[in-house]
């Protein structure tokens, strides 16, 4: 049986553009299980009530839900161990979760920056009263003075990828040779703003853009195929 995902979406049932649901769309295609995708808007809290809170990515695999994607990702390495792992040591995923709170804290708030206003542009229309409302609260202005700032965000975003590009000169991936859930963790950013953002937010010369590439050819370039803006 397909394991069901609650998905984040915009206007478009596939339009989906949430940073941590895409790690848990390319952790599930990593360990490839078959996964149906319910798209998900903001303001129906109600049909995910069952997991006990209003969040996404939720999950349901068989008569189990889990909720929050680390905890996601947790749970299908420990539930399905025989499939390609997320996380190859207790080491690793120790370190996994120190970058997913540096990735959260470094490169999450500056991509909401940047694409903000192309953010609200794309939401259901069911949704923008909420995710203005919600978001003017939580960071203290209009959406759009926080829009305004957006030009000056890009370069401070390139900069914040300055200890992943070492990384991934000497190696592929951030995880090493083969991706893993680190990968996930900062590729979902990058799906979050080509899916409702035609802004150019890397160079081609940049080695994370390189390594960008690289992830939209992963699965098949399912990631690729998702609905987005061209890179
Ligand atoms: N730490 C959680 C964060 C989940 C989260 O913030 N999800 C957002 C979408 S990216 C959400 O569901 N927002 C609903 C809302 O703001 O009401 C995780 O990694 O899953």
């Amino acid at each position: 049986m397909a394991i069901r995902h609650w998905e984040l979406a915009g206007a478009e049932d596939d339009r989906l553009f949430s940073p941590n649901c895409w790690r848990v769309r390319m952790a599930l295609a990593h360990k490839g299980l078959q996964a149906e995708t319910v798209p998900w808007r903001f303001t129906e809290k109600e049909s995910i009530a069952f997991s006990g809170q209003g969040l996404v990515p939720v999950i349901k695999d068989e008569h189990r839900e889990v909720h929050d994607s680390w905890a996601i990702a947790v749970y299908l390495d420990d539930a399905y161990p025989d499939l390609p792992l997320l996380f190859d040591s207790a080491q690793a995923r120790s370190l996994a979760l120190f970058f997913k709170h540096w990735c959260e804290r470094n490169v999450h708030s500056l991509m909401f920056r940047v694409i903000v206003m192309d953010l609200f542009g794309s939401l259901h229309d069911k949704d923008k009263p909420y995710f203005r409302e919600s978001r003017e609260k939580r960071f203290g202005k209009p959406l759009e003075e926080i829009g305004a700032e957006s030009h000056a965000a890009v370069p401070a975003l390139r900069a914040a990828f300055d200890p992943v590009r070492p990384l991934i000169a000497v190696q592929p991936f951030v995880s090493g040779s083969s991706p893993g859930f680190a990968d996930y963790i900062l590729f979902g950013p990058f799906e979050w703003a080509r899916a409702v953002s035609p802004v150019r937010l890397l160079e081609a010369d940049d080695p994370v853009y390189a390594w960008r590439e690289r992830m939209f050819d992963l699965f098949d370039g399912m990631p690729r195929r998702t609905r987005g803006y061209p890179i």
